[in-house]
């Protein structure tokens, strides 16, 4: 028996020319590309956060949306909480996608203290492990939700107080336990309040210290417990805070590496972090797959005009495609996905709003697969590169980089062959033509 919640029990795929409003065009989760099914090329998975637990509030009004399972409408919080889980569950399969991912925040309600939350915590997971097996539905990843009560407000291990670094400890652990137990591929974090409003009140040097700390203690667990998941974290350069310390996937790397945790820790890349941070998407994939790092994604989009982490369901079929070109050319996910941390418009009340706004989204994801693969296939951006640095295939250019020439030699090669190097073109029109044959 199902809620009734949703207008439709499954969404199918039927092709470039359906226009039923809400079918795959382009999703086939069968197809086979390249060897791989694209269901697992994609590994799809559904953020509870926005979908079930956010209430359409913005800065300027509060909920918009009218849900069964909210507090003006429900006044028993666990039973509200399952009620939201039989909902979730519902949409996960009509919409097909092998995973979801959570926050402790958006399964369980807050208890009165540390104790009570978690047994609500236990007890959703019990729910969530029933649902789980009934639907196929695996979890991508969990995480600890550090950030919204006001306990947090200064961070939660770079808090000034000890007391609250170890409360945040404690609730790692619980959701650590918690995505162990439901079989989760990753564990990730997002320090949304790590980092500082003013550094008038704030010492950088003893905060990195806190932060690293707890990354290790989180790595140590792992390791403890047997987790085999990939523990990844998410940068975001600012929003909630002023400035994030996880600003962007290069000063994680530099994070890592100071905290000897670079083979340990890799990112989850969130296209709407990307483009706070001044970069692109696949600036930040590209970055992290150069240094060993590429995790997983969290799909979405920013407004370009408005400067805040919008979190649209995204509809740019290139953007996405390059995004994937890396993320096939390095290998592909490996235990990451495609997270779909994102929401509805707040004027996008209806139940069906919810499946559209996924069900395009996987359809333009899918695009974009098929159009990275295809570039893939032709090799023609790979050939470019292989054009612009084919001096270095040289033994003499390789001396300059293996320590066989110091400055000296290096100069003195200069002088003895008359080197006098001219520029050649980049090709940067060229190349988006050619990208563009293919989207
Ligand atoms: C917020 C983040 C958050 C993380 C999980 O901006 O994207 O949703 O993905 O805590
Ligand atoms: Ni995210
Ligand atoms: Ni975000």
């Amino acid at each position: 028996m199902t809620t009734g919640f949703f207008p439709t029990e499954k969404i199918a795929f039927e092709g470039e020319d359906s226009n039923n409003p809400l079918a795959f065009r382009h999703y086939n989760a069968e197809e086979v590309i390249d060897g791989k099914r694209m269901e697992d090329h994609l590994r799809f998975a559904c953020a509870y956060w926005h979908s079930f637990a956010w209430q359409g509030e913005d800065p300027f009004g509060g909920q918009t949306f009218d849900r069964p399972w909210f507090p003006d409408r429900m006044s028993d919080e666990m039973a509200a909480a399952r009620l939201k889980a039989d909902v979730a569950f519902e949409m996960f399969t009509a919409l097909g996608v092998p995973y979801f991912c959570f926050h402790d925040a958006d399964v369980r309600p807050e208890g009165t203290d540390f104790r009570e939350s978690s047994r609500n915590l236990e007890e959703m997971v019990e729910v969530l492990e029933q649902k789980m097996s009934e639907t196929g539905v695996k979890l991508l990843w969990g995480t600890a939700n550090l950030f919204s009560h006001r306990r947090f407000m200064a961070g939660a291990s770079t808090n000034p107080d000890p007391d609250v670094f170890a409360y945040s400890a404690a609730t790692i652990k619980s959701c650590m336990d918690a995505t162990f137990k439901l079989g989760g591929e990753n564990y990730v974090l997002w320090g949304g309040r790590e980092g500082y409003e003013t550094l008038l009140n704030t010492d950088l040097a003893r905060e990195d210290q806190q932060m690293g700390r707890m990354l290790n203690l989180v790595v140590d667990y792992k390791h403890k417990i047997g987790f085999k998941g990939t523990i990844l974290v998410e940068p975001k350069p600012q929003e909630p805070t002023k400035h994030q310390y996880d600003f962007d996937v290069s000063t994680v790397y530099g994070f890592l590496k100071r905290h000897g945790l670079e083979n340990e820790v890799k990112v989850n890349i969130e296209q709407g972090h990307a483009i706070l941070a001044g970069h692109t998407f696949e600036h930040e994939i590209a970055t992290a797959t150069a240094l060993g790092i590429f995790g997983s994604i969290d799909m979405n989009r920013n407004d370009y005009q408005s400067g805040w982490d919008t979190d649209q369901f995204p509809n740019n079929t290139p953007e996405v495609g390059l995004a994937y070109y890396h993320i096939l050319k390095a290998g592909g996910f490996t235990t990451g996905g495609t997270n779909f941390d994102a929401k509805l418009r707040r004027q996008s009340l209806d139940p069906q709003d919810l499946l559209a706004g996924h069900a395009g989204a996987m359809d333009v994801c899918a695009r974009g697969l098929k159009a990275a693969f295809r570039m893939l296939e032709d090799g023609g951006l790979q050939k470019a590169l292989d054009d612009r640095y084919g001096g270095w295939q040289d033994s003499e250019a390789q001396n300059m980089l293996n320590g066989k020439m110091d400055l000296d030699a290096i100069s003195d090669k200069v002088l003895s062959r008359d080197l006098n190097p001219q520029p050649r073109s980049g090709q940067q029109e060229l190349l988006e033509n050619y990208v563009n044959r293919f989207m």
